[in-house]
């Protein structure tokens, strides 16, 4: 079996412990990779290469930076084939969409962030004829960067690419349960002229290499993408520290259908925004809000189109989704649908697991699930899920829509689909939420500022927000 090893000081190495973790694919439900078990020991190594290489990558200069960066997205590109697979062997997603989005958003992230360090100015405040003062903005040092398993090389390179081009040197900690992928960009960094210890990749499990990345105490930024209670204790440990943090955390994303609606374009969407990657986005919407008066005809059309969708095979073209991320998570995720049906929710369509054939017989799939009949305060409407499973609630007024749209602890993404521009604009501003999507969902362009406000974060990525995140600003006021 495959062993993936750590990437530190511009070397593959395996964990100081020589353990190793097992790494499964969810479509078979078996091993198919080693994983290095890493613990503060590996953690400590990969802090000193990036401390040593931080001088000459910031010396280097923001063009040398973003031509290194720029050959290692061509070298992903180059290989996009194997990226792919990887991709959705290791996350059971559908090769589909490992091809259509995963990778070459990766390729766009190195590309994107790479050419904006050119283009990136500072401030300068002049005070009439008494003084000038310029914002010189210098990278931090080195920096934490922990990524999730649900876009595994999209989120860990969202992560990277800004921090590198900024000047920093990494301490990179991938998921455990998808590292393939940040493994195979690894092997890749010295071909693309990356200096030795400018970007170090450390596998292992959360509480052990992410815990360490967190309380380490030359880490002076971290950023961080995962699950709202792994977000708190890294705020729990890195704030007393003084350190900065960008949490992107969790969502229980609301989607507001008004009956002017263009119907079959929010149907249509309304579908892939439910269940594009099983549901495992954290800006899929999981609240459908519908007005009273189309209830019925929304019911109606778009259950039926969630029946139509194909769960099987994810290197199988023909099928729309693959199986969920691991036993554990689609074992949570049932029973978020079995609390359901405690708390009088009926499952309209879906709610089990799906037993394949032949070599897929232990994989781990779950049939899209449609649940109507909750109310705003019950669990399933106020935790995240973050699996194939959306709830529907009726609103009568745009107010009603408001309250429920606003009445978790989360405040990530929302969908607002209606033709009234002046409403769309009203709801937009009401919404707590840090990005509205107003007739469409997943548009994504890399300038805009991305995050969530209440529990679902702290923080801004995305454009020039990431690159002020990745460096201190320093006032410097020169007497005239
Ligand atoms: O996330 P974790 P998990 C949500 C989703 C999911 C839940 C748990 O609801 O069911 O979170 O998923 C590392 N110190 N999202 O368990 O644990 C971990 O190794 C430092 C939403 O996978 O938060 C991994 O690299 N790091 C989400 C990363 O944190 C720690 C995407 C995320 O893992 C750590 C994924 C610790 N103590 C899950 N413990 C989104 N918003 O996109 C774990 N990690």
């Amino acid at each position: 079996m495959e062993r993936l090893l750590n990437f530190i000081n511009g070397e593959l190495v395996p964990a100081r412990s020589a353990r190793w973790l097992d790494v499964f694919a969810p479509a078979t439900g078996t091993a198919h990779a080693h994983l290095a078990d890493s613990d503060e020991h590996d953690v400590e190594a990969a802090v000193q290469a990036a401390e040593k290489a931080f001088p000459a990558w910031n010396a280097l200069g923001r063009e040398g930076r973003s031509a290194a960066m720029l050959r290692l997205a061509d070298l992903i590109e180059e290989d996009m084939d194997g990226f792919v697979a990887d991709e959705s062997k290791d996350n059971g997603k559908p090769l589909a969409l490992a091809r259509r989005v995963d990778i070459p958003r990766a390729v766009a992230n190195l590309r994107f962030f790479a050419t904006a360090i050119l283009h990136f100015s500072s401030e300068a405040h002049l005070m009439d004829d008494v003084a000038v003062n310029y914002t010189d903005r210098q990278p931090i040092g080195v920096v934490g960067c922990i990524s999730p398993w649900n876009l595994p090389l999209y989120l860990f390179t969202w992560k990277i690419a800004p921090a590198l081009a900024a000047g920093n040197c990494v301490v990179a900690k991938p998921s455990e349960v998808t590292p393939l992928t940040a493994y195979r960009l690894s092997t890749l960094c010295n071909a693309a002229g990356i200096p030795p210890g400018v970007l170090n990749i450390v596998h292992g499990l959360g509480p052990k290499v992410g815990a360490a990345i967190t309380a380490h105490p030359k880490i002076a930024a971290i950023s961080f993408t995962g699950g709202t209670r792994t977000g708190a204790e890294i705020a729990r440990v890195a704030a007393p520290m003084f350190k900065k943090l960008s949490l992107e955390l969790g969502g229980k994303n609301p989607v507001l259908v008004f009956a002017d609606c263009d119907f079959d374009l929010m149907v249509k969407t309304t579908v892939r925004s439910s269940f594009t990657n099983q549901g495992q986005i954290c800006l899929c919407g999981s609240r459908i809000l519908v007005e009273r008066s189309i209830l019925e005809r929304f019911r109606t059309a778009f259950v039926g189109q969630v029946r139509l969708l194909k769960v099987g095979d994810p290197s199988d073209p023909d099928q729309d989704m693959g199986a969920l991320v691991s036993k554990d998570h689609l074992e949570k995720v049932l029973s978020y649908v079995e609390l359901a049906k405690s708390e009088g929710g009926r499952i309209l369509t879906g709610g089990e697991q799906l037993h394949l054939a032949g070599e897929l017989k232990n994989g781990w799939y779950m049939a899209p699930t449609v649940i109507e009949g909750l109310g705003p305060e019950c669990r399933t409407n106020q935790e995240e899920i973050f699996g194939p499973v959306v709830t529907i609630q009726p609103f009568d007024a745009e107010e009603d829509a408001l309250d429920l749209a606003n009445a978790t602890p989360f405040g990530l993404a929302s969908v607002v689909w209606t033709t009234d521009l002046q409403r769309s604009q009203r709801v937009a501003r009401a919404l707590h939420a840090g990005i509205v999507w107003i007739n469409c969902w997943m548009l994504r362009d890399l300038r805009t500022p991305f995050g969530g406000v209440k529990n679902s974060g702290v923080g801004r990525e995305g454009g020039v927000e990431a690159l002020k995140f990745f460096t201190e600003a320093k006032n410097v006021c020169i007497k005239l």
